[in-house]
């Protein structure tokens, strides 16, 4: 197939809900019909901002005031930016694990964390063509295997997230929901359906911005 820029696609949903194996297949997915498509990740760990963050998320007796996290989450979005518009415009479709409104669902559940805030730090960077939220009911996320020993990685956070997430997906023109309760490869079959016919749809259009 032959696009004139690439799609900037993003999955988002709770930790376990299966995002980084489906990333990872829709990836070879489309670069098998000849779509061609990079895989991304964030927080992205291999960064300076990155290393900070994973500090941060394995040590919990790390103590680092809320908004400073929070703005450096943002920051590692910003230090990828140059490359992910570079590789958009050079045709390279974007599948991203997670991107800023996990920034924001993850800084605004907590105490004293205003949602208008920790929206503003985002503004400006590339607009993904397509969020795909990966659902599933409580009953279900609380019987997936357990989570990590990461911080955030409890059942309270992860509800309270999800509303957020929800909220988003209610509110703005790009996303879509996918139930991702059914076996791994029906749930690939619906997000590779979803993203081949959004890069169809994109065709040559220009990237936009993320307002709020
Ligand atoms: N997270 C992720 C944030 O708190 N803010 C962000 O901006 C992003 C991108 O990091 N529990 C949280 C969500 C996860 C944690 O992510 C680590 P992962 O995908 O498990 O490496």
């Amino acid at each position: 197939m032959s696009i004139g820029r690439g799609a900037l696609i993003v999955i988002e949903g709770v930790d376990r809900s299966g995002k980084t194996t489906q990333c990872r297949k829709l990836v070879k997915s489309l670069n098998d019909r000849n779509i061609r498509t990079e895989l991304m990740n964030f927080p992205d760990r291999s960064t300076l901002t990155g290393e900070l963050i994973s500090h941060y998320l394995k040590d919990k007796t790390c103590t680092l005031n809320d908004k400073a996290i929070h703005l450096l989450f943002s920051a590692n979005r910003w230090e990828n930016h140059d490359k992910m518009k570079e590789l958009l415009e050079n045709g390279c479709s974007l599948i991203v694990d997670r991107y800023s409104y996990s920034g924001v669902a993850f800084s605004s559940i907590k105490k004293n964390m205003d949602l208008r805030w920790c929206l503003q730090p985002e503004v400006g960077l590339i607009k993904p063509d397509l969020v795909l939220l990966m659902t599933l009911s409580d009953e279900v996320m609380l019987n997936r295997p357990g989570f990590g020993n990461e911080r955030y990685e409890n059942v309270e956070m992860q509800k309270s997230v999800k509303e957020v997430f929800q909220t988003f997906a209610d509110n703005e023109d790009n996303w879509k929901v996918i139930n991702a309760a059914g076996t791994i490869e029906a749930v690939h079959q619906k997000l590779l359906r979803e993203i081949i016919s959004k890069i169809e749809e994109i065709g040559d259009s220009p990237l936009e911005k993320l307002e709020f």
